[in-house]
């Protein structure tokens, strides 16, 4: 009976262990959308991210069933007013904080739809953070002159 008793109190503790350790449990995601460009350009993913969690939350990365290349980038413009994009591996949302992928900031570049999505579409994107685990998060695909904000 003791010992049944020591096993769950153990499996209790493990258990809480667990969904404190992850990242994801503690994100939650707002206005999320993208941005469809013509053609085979690539398409834009946006989206709001807020830490409710005690500690940071690291975000390294997204995949999805509909993009064979989801990459984490962020835009910014060089002293001669160029735009560049660069790879980000690693993006932290701070304990209690918010950072948002916004247009001429970080964005998910999507390329290489399964599909060809089209605008009104809602497509999964699943969040990757660095203790491996996952914020699945659904994405409205919006016409390229879409305002920033929705
Ligand atoms: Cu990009």
């Amino acid at each position: 009976m003791l010992c049944r008793l020591l096993f769950l109190l153990a499996s209790g503790v493990m258990l809480a262990g667990r969904a404190q350790a992850a990242e994801a449990d503690h994100v939650t995601a707002s206005h999320a959308w993208i941005r469809l460009l013509p053609g085979e350009l690539p398409a834009s993913g946006y989206v709001a991210l807020r830490n409710n969690g005690v500690s940071n939350a690291v975000l390294v990365g997204a995949h999805s069933k509909a993009y064979a290349s989801v990459m984490l980038h962020q835009s910014t413009q060089d002293a001669g007013g160029m735009d560049r994009m660069t790879t980000v591996s690693r993006l932290a949302i701070p304990a209690q904080g918010e950072v948002s992928l916004a247009p001429a900031s970080y964005h998910l570049m999507l390329e290489q739809a399964a599909s060809p999505p089209k605008v009104g579409d809602t497509i999964d994107i699943t969040l990757d953070f660095a203790d491996g685990s996952h914020l699945p998060v659904a994405f409205l695909v919006r016409p390229a002159n879409a305002a920033d904000a929705n």
